[in-house]
């Protein structure tokens, strides 16, 4: 297991909440604000986490677990426990390593990383991490720009690198409205850019009087007529499988199955859009069963214990995403700071999973929750 390595602080997090506390000192304002906001009163910020803590395990006693198997697979590839790093805008806001810091960490730990389109370290350069670590599972992140030959150009790079599936996230026609943001008048501070986007079209983050600037650039540059149909074009760009993240109904998961998605991530975006939306723990069931294994099923939004893994897994996901310990774990320490917050997940989980009678992923099942 990866241990966190560094004297200049006195405490060593034993947990992911502890991680935010430290990541605070170590970020500026405005990057906090950016990375731990919600949208709105945050409402549905809170209420992803609350909606753990609201269903109950009924663990069952007297089963071997002495040997226990963590290991799973998502879209036919291997993972060491049945975790993903979400996409998440920026990283190097964090840590000057940014994106192949997070890149490192996961290829090294055996986890699985989806790379935000808004990245500031390019799709080829978190691709080059593959070099020496070739099982490494990376996907690619797609918001659509209102330039259709900027998108094809973005969804081309990300096939030519060795990327594994194109996750198109629908749940950002416009940006939510994050209040912190707006009055922080967010931007990129000089340096940092959109790397994928800056040199093929000089798209940057403004800065603007009373409005963060992504905001904006959302506004500006982002296609918010984007409909199911335009899934058809995206999956004739490349061959890669598509999957489809910010589902929060049965229905629009059914659609997504129909317009030919692989894996459905229920997801929310972190409470960072539509405050007052349903968690999106508490949107699961309800997809699981519309999608009735028709598709791999993943959720992300406040995942933040082992525990909350296993619960996610007894409601039916395949494996779950998480966002911002990531980004906190990387303010701390970079690199080893990403694969201690992982291995701490999964010792939680492996913890979890020995006291609920569960020697392996596949004994997880749904007579788990209450
Ligand atoms: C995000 N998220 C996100 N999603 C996406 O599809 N593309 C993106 O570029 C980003 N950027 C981004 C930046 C930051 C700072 C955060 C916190 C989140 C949403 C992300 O993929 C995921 O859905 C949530 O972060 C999951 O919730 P938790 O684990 O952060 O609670
Ligand atoms: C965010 C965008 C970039 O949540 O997805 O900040």
């Amino acid at each position: 297991m990866a241990k966190l390595v560094n004297q200049n602080h006195r405490i060593q997090p034993i947990n992911l909440f502890e991680y935010e506390q430290l990541a605070k000192e170590h970020l500026s304002q405005m990057s906090f604000d950016y990375y731990s906001s919600g949208a709105g009163d945050e409402v549905t910020l809170q209420d992803n986490r609350a909606a753990f803590a609201r269903v109950k395990l009924r663990p069952r006693m007297l089963v071997d677990v002495s040997d226990r198997n963590l290991t799973t697979n998502i879209l036919g590839q291997p993972l060491q426990l049945p975790l993903l790093i979400a996409p998440m805008a920026f990283q190097c806001l964090a840590h000057p390593d940014g994106e192949i810091a997070t890149a490192q960490a996961t290829a090294s730990t055996g986890v699985g990383m989806v790379l935000s389109t808004m990245s500031t370290k390019t799709i080829e350069e978190v691709a080059a991490v593959r070099e020496k670590l070739p099982n490494a599972l990376q996907w690619f992140q797609l918001y659509i720009h209102k330039d259709r030959g900027l998108t094809r150009a973005l969804v081309e790079r990300a096939y030519t690198a060795g990327y594994k599936a194109l996750c198109l996230t629908v749940d950002a026609p416009v940006l939510g409205q994050r209040e912190r943001d707006r009055r922080n008048e967010f931007t990129l501070p000089p340096g940092l850019h959109l790397a994928n986007l800056t040199n093929i079209s000089g798209l940057d983050i403004p800065h603007e009087k009373g409005e963060s600037g992504l905001f904006t650039y959302f506004a500006q540059q982002l296609n918010s007529a984007v409909t199911w149909r335009d899934l058809e074009w995206l999956q004739s760009l490349s061959p890669l499988p598509l999957v489809v993240k910010g589902i929060l109904r049965g229905d629009d998961a059914v659609r997504a199955v129909e317009y030919g998605a692989k894996a459905i991530v229920v997801s929310n975006h972190g409470g960072r859009q539509l405050d007052g939306a349903i968690a999106s723990f508490d949107a699961l069931a309800e997809i699981v069963a519309a999608v009735d294994e028709r598709a791999e099923v993943l959720l992300d939004g406040g995942i933040r214990r082992g525990t909350d893994i296993l619960k996610a897994i007894a409601l039916g996901a395949k494996a779950v995403l998480i966002g911002r310990p990531i980004l906190w774990g990387l303010a701390v320490a970079g690199q080893p700071g990403v694969s201690h917050v992982i291995s701490l997940l999964q010792d939680e989980l492996n913890v979890a999973m020995a006291l609920s009678g569960c020697a392996k992923i596949q004994d997880i099942d749904s007579s788990l929750v209450n």
